[in-house]
């Protein structure tokens, strides 16, 4: 077969790739969930690895020709394992909301109560939502924040634990600023005889680092994503007591999945690679600072956190005060080149296309290498663009301070 270009086989896709490039290398993102991975994990990512079946786990395969896909899986198993001082650990899960599924269906019924973080305080979708599979197929009870404090309200938490008794309980957010007690959770969901899962996907890097507390030994199933924090290729894992290892294997392959994607496995083992080594930590440590760093450069501007604050690598910006939508102030910060997205503040009375906040995060912009001078800089941006959404000539000029920003670090 004779191997043509990209270029040459598909002109709108290549295309459609170059300007994907000039948009992640000339606007500025601050969505929480997003990273920039190494040339290393793309390189491994788009590797041959993607020719291969590999349905089964190492050693026992449903297919011939798997003894160099064994070799990756185990690798990626034995250093996530190191990363997270995992007992058991599987790699294959295609994404964070299949690994929470993979659980679920290993240790649940039909029609049992789950309790996970409302969707609206900044829980998941894959944690109850009426819309989700778990939401139709579980019983659902939610906590949330408490409204003075913008805190997971723990009292909370206990009360309607022991009123519904869920099987599982689901720690763990999308859009929650502050630390998580995962030791408070446990000890709940010991009174009630609940399963504790805490769904690390957003602060996976700041665990692994040691930056946040670990919920490895409070809790029984611990699920992530790998490109969040954690700066691997878009995929999930699944971390387990030894005691769970064969229900949940058995629940990823063969219950929800079939085929392991073995070239994202491949970059899932680069990933945790780089994330075992100094030089994560210090990344990890400067995406933190970073991120309080322009939480209260924002407040100094007059601009309302939720919690007050942040202790990791988001933040959620109440805009009531600005008499401006969430959806308005994503528009206006895109235009001026910062991404950030929308999002609903607990208790908004706005619905989730709308919304009465944003969310910004820092693991894009520390990957760049920016610190807290650029943070100073990315304040005084947003302040300007917020405070003026309607002025053109004042989103020009803010445009211009950040492809300055956006030149100054260069991406790939
Ligand atoms: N994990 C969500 C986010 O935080 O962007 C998307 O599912």
């Amino acid at each position: 077969m004779k191997m043509k270009s990209l270029k040459e086989v598909d002109f709108e896709i290549y295309s459609l790739i170059r300007k994907e490039k000039k948009r992640e290398t000339n606007k500025i993102l601050m969505i929480a969930s997003e990273n920039y991975v190494s040339k290393a994990v793309m390189e491994a990512q788009g590797s041959l690895f993607t020719n291969k079946y590999a349905e089964g786990y190492p050693g026992r395969r449903y297919y011939g020709g798997c003894e160099y896909a064994d070799e990756v899986e185990r690798l990626a198993q034995e250093r996530a394992k190191e990363l997270f001082k995992a007992e058991h650990v599987n790699v294959q899960p295609h994404s964070g909301t299949q690994a929470n599924m993979a659980v679920y269906l290993a240790f649940l019924k039909p029609g049992d109560t789950i309790m996970g973080m409302s969707l609206t305080h900044g829980g998941h979708l894959s944690h109850g939502s009426p819309v989700n599979f778990t939401g139709k197929i579980y019983k659902t009870v939610f906590y949330g924040v408490n409204k003075d404090t913008g805190y997971i309200d723990m009292d909370e938490v206990r009360k309607l634990a022991h009123e519904h008794k869920p099987k599982i309980i689901i720690t763990g957010a999308s859009a929650y600023p502050r630390t998580i007690d995962f030791n408070a959770f446990s000890e709940i969901a010991k009174e009630v005889g609940a399963y504790l899962m805490a769904d690390i996907a957003h602060i996976a890097g700041l665990v692994a680092t040691g930056i946040h507390p670990s919920p490895i030994n409070a809790s029984d199933f611990v699920t992530t994503t790998t490109h969040k924090t954690l700066r691997g290729p878009r995929g999930g894992v699944i971390m387990c007591k030894a005691e769970h290892a064969k229900g949940i294997d058995k629940a990823v392959f063969p219950g929800i999945q079939g085929g392991p994607l073995v070239h994202v496995i491949a970059a899932k083992a680069v990933a945790f690679k780089e994330a075992l080594s100094e030089e994560f930590r210090d990344y990890q440590k400067k995406v933190v600072n970073n991120a309080k760093t322009l939480a209260n450069a924002l407040k100094k501007k007059g601009f309302k956190m939720v919690s007050d604050g942040t202790d990791n690598h988001l933040m959620l910006v109440d805009l009531t005060n600005l008499n401006i939508t969430g959806k308005e102030a994503e528009e206006a910060l895109d235009k001026a080149g910062i991404t950030v997205n929308k999002n609903t503040i607990p208790f908004d009375t706005k619905p989730p296309t709308i919304t009465s906040g944003i969310r910004i995060g820092t693991p894009c912009v520390t990957t760049r290498g920016m610190g807290e001078d650029e943070m100073e800089e990315i304040a005084e941006i947003i302040d300007k663009v917020l405070k003026n959404i309607s002025n053109d000539s004042v989103i020009k000029e803010m445009k211009k301070k950040v492809q300055d920003l956006c030149k100054r670090f260069p991406i790939y």
